[in-house]
């Protein structure tokens, strides 16, 4: 193989019709500090690494990338650090279910639970026999709430990624009104000057969500980490028993069903769905190539 080229197996999967590329290996050397420690040496000295997986020309803007790493404990099955087209992600729900389906169709894992190590913490996925994937997120809450923005109200939530989450949509969420959908939210985003919250969450009356990512992509999946924000919200104003079903649709249609336990005086919401692998692959990174290292988006 010449010196420019380097390979990367990779299996691609959707949840919920939202894509997760997991990197299986040929990944830069991160050392074999905690994911948030290796998370910080990849956005310091590997960043063209992130763009080059998952922008065009070989992903797409709605791409998220996860990038399998040995873990600090061998009790658990894995590592991950999750990415988008602009950045990183603490946690990512449809990605872990992603990682989970990916896993076992490689042979690596067996129904049952499995600790999963994250830049912000450790999750617990249950994969069922049915090929269903539950996940025990990393502790949620409401960190403001009735917060005003522009003409809007709406809540700022952790869920493993920063929301503001909004009751209510001028548009109906549905694909027809994606590009509305889409302006809108960016303009909430603006408005609300925190960069920390980068995920803006819209619901409508029917009890769609619609999510729109950091680089402008929407999720199209119901999207994990912004229904553990949503539970937490809905425990917190009471809306929510532990053990409560709810179900999140997300603007393609696809559902998870979420609840939350309280342990500790902590919320652990646990998110369920399904993922399917749609591709076993190789990526070739040749760098005399002038869009080796992706388009930056
Ligand atoms: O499922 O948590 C999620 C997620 C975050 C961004 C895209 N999907």
């Amino acid at each position: 193989m010449p010196a420019s080229l380097t390979k990367l197996h990779i299996v691609d999967s959707h949840t919920g019709g939202e894509p997760t590329r997991l990197v299986i290996d040929g990944g830069p050397d991160l050392g074999n500090g905690s994911m948030a420690e290796r998370l910080t040496r990849m956005r310091e000295h590997f960043d063209r690494f992130r763009s080059a997986v998952v922008n065009e020309p070989r992903g797409s803007e709605a791409m998220v990338g996860a990038l399998l790493c040995e873990p600090v404990d061998a009790a658990s099955a894995a590592g991950v650090i999750f990415f988008n087209n602009v950045g990183y992600l603490g946690m990512c729900g449809h990605g872990t279910i992603g990682l989970i389906v990916s896993l076992a169709y490689l042979g690596r894992i067996q129904p049952g639970r499995h600790r999963i190590e994250t830049p912000v913490g450790v999750v617990t996925a249950e994969l069922f026999p049915d090929g269903q994937v539950a996940i025990e997120n990393v502790p949620s809450y409401r960190a403001a709430k009735d917060v005003a923005v522009e003409s809007v109200i709406g809540d700022i939530a952790w869920g493993g990624n920063w929301f503001f989450l909004i009751q209510g949509s001028p548009y109906p969420i549905d694909l027809a009104h994606v590009d509305s959908l889409i302006d809108y939210a960016w303009g909430i985003r603006e408005g609300l000057n925190r960069p920390e919250v980068d995920h803006i969450e819209l619901f409508s009356e029917a009890g769609r969500n619609f999510v729109l990512c950091p680089g402008k992509a929407y999720d199209r999946s119901p999207c994990g980490t912004g229904t553990s924000a949503k539970v937490a919200c809905l425990y917190a104003d009471g809306k929510l028993k532990p053990g409560e079903i709810w179900r999140q649709e997300s603007i393609v249609g696809s559902v998870f069903e979420a609840s939350v336990a309280v342990r500790n005086g902590e919320i652990i919401p646990t998110i369920k769905g399904s993922a399917f692998v749609n591709a076993d692959s190789t990526l070739i990174l040749d760098e005399r190539d002038p869009f080796c290292w992706g388009i930056p988006h």
